[in-house]
């Protein structure tokens, strides 16, 4: 393994995890005592991070009665207030940035420029823009209520921004919440739960209960009023069927198999880039990876040699050390999923470039090349640094090729003409199409799927709606006479 700059220090983190040791849940803005408990772990290593609680279904009802209690006097408070909170928490998460992206790189085994350049600006950036929603809201959008109540799964990948695009619009919206971390991630959750009991934000508005799918199937049978959830679609088809006919908004964001289209035309060193943002960055472990990658065929032979020459380039290593681009595959069961589908891809005739399962939980950026459509590394969510290559003749096909698909969550179009970008980009069915770059976030901008990839949108004016209860239809205003 290659070492560069020191790695970053992870001293403060370690002492704060020695200090607590294990974890209990959050509820009603104190930890509970820890219960049954199970190790969070650091995939880079193996080596136990903290343990954490377990949760029941018991824990689960008393964070959401904590949560009902706090509901009312949180949606009541004028917009303004709220915001102070969020601006707040935004706040003080800016000045905890450096502690929790080790901690976030320690729990996940993402490369600490990743979690410190990406990750926690854009959850501070979630938070101020939201308080900006809080204040709005009232004015934009009159007449409309909270939900309520809403529990909120998350999946280990982002894990502290998958937290922001949940808590922060459910909260300028006057809802309450009952998040449930990942059991592989939870410990920049529990983190935030301490930030929340900083700012003094009153108690049950924000709970955490951490456990596995046992304790979110808990929290969609419970008695809130929408269930946020990102993950697999399996687990989110499960919910989609548990909760029909219970009246509960749902808002679901599933996984994906992106096309990352790069025209005749494009600049190619710059999609050549942007690959290596789009689906080698994170481990490939992003839902709206550019996994399809569709070259046009006149360009297709130069774009391989300028990519098999930048992925060369790239270092596969320890989280914590500053140059690694590529770190940690989340844990051993993910990464064997991984290996299994490359095999199956192999085995069905494609040829991979790179993508070798290093000792531990790594595994080396890769490409699958003279992939047919039918192969299963060309539909199936590899959620690892291995893209498909594969080319097209004209634009109509790029676009059928894009389409071949049962997901339809992002794609990326990689051309100097605006005319057939933009032109290609209407054709393909996908909630986020980028323009000559990818995986871009912002607060904004509402994110989402169609298709199997799940529906409701996170961020923006659409994201902050998705948290309000329409009007009741008014009735007409009796005449003045009555
Ligand atoms: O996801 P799960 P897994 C995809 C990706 C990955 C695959 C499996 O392809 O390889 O899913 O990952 C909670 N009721 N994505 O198994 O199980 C669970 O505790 C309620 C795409 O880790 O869906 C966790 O908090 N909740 C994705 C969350 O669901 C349940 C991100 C996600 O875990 C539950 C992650 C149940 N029955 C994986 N079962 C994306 N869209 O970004 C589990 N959970």
């Amino acid at each position: 393994m290659e070492y560069g700059p020191a790695p970053e220090d992870a001293s403060a983190v370690r002492d704060w995890l020695r200090e607590r040791g294990s974890f209990g849940h959050f509820i009603a803005g104190r930890f509970t005592k820890a219960g049954e408990t199970f190790a969070s772990r650091d995939p880079s290593t193996g080596a136990e991070l903290a343990q954490v609680t377990q949760g029941t279904a018991r824990d689960v009802q008393k964070a959401v009665r904590a949560a009902r209690r706090a509901q009312r006097g949180w949606g009541a408070m004028p917009g303004h207030d709220r915001a102070r909170f969020l601006y707040a928490i935004a706040r003080t998460i800016q000045k905890r940035e450096r502690f929790l992206a080790v901690l976030e790189t320690l729990d996940n085994g993402k490369p600490i420029r990743e979690s410190r350049d990406i990750d926690l600006p854009l959850v501070v950036r979630h938070f101020y823009h939201h308080a900006g929603w809080a204040e709005l809201a009232e004015t934009e959008f009159p007449g409309h209520r909270p939900l309520g109540v809403c529990g909120q799964i998350i999946p280990w990948n982002f894990p502290l921004l998958m937290l922001a695009w949940k808590v922060a619009p459910a909260l300028a919206a006057g809802n309450t919440v009952v998040l449930k971390p990942a059991e592989l991630t939870p410990l920049t959750a529990l983190a935030f739960a301490e930030i929340c009991a900083h700012v003094g934000l009153p108690a049950g508005v924000v709970n955490i209960v951490t456990g596995d799918g046992q304790t979110g199937a808990a929290l969609v049978q419970a008695p809130v009023d929408k269930i946020a959830f990102t993950g697999s679609t399996e687990v989110g088809r499960g919910i989609a069927r548990a909760t029909a006919g219970s009246g509960k908004r749902l808002a679901l964001e599933l996984g994906g198999k992106s096309p990352f289209v790069v025209m005749e035309d494009a600049d190619l060193d710059a999609a050549v880039e942007g690959v290596v943002d789009s689906v080698w960055f994170n481990q490939g472990e992003v839902c709206c990876a550019g996994s399809r990658i569709l070259v046009a065929e006149s360009v297709a032979a130069r774009f391989e040699t300028l990519l098999r020459a930048r992925m060369g380039r790239l270092r596969l290593g320890a989280p914590l050390d500053k140059s690694t681009d590529v770190g940690a595959i989340i844990d051993p069961v993910q990464k064997d999923r991984i290996v299994r589908i490359l095999d199956r891809a192999t085995a069905a005739g494609a040829e991979l470039v790179g993508g070798a399962a290093a000792p531990g939980c790594f595994i080396a950026p890769g490409y699958l090349r003279n992939i047919a459509p039918a192969n299963p590394g060309m539909i199936e969510e590899i959620f690892g640094p291995i893209a498909t290559l594969s080319s097209f003749r004209t634009p109509d096909e790029a676009a059928d090729l894009a389409n071949n698909t049962r997901y339809g969550l992002a794609a990326s179009v990689w051309s100097e003409s605006a005319t057939l970008a933009t032109d290609m980009a209407a054709r393909i069915r996908a909630g986020v199409v980028w323009v000559n770059c990818a995986n871009l976030f912002d607060a904004a901008a509402p994110f989402g799927g169609m298709r199997d990839s799940g529906y409701g949108r996170e961020g923006g004016r659409e994201g902050v709606l998705d948290y309000l209860a329409a009007p009741v239809a008014t009735q007409r205003d009796p005449a003045p006479s009555e």
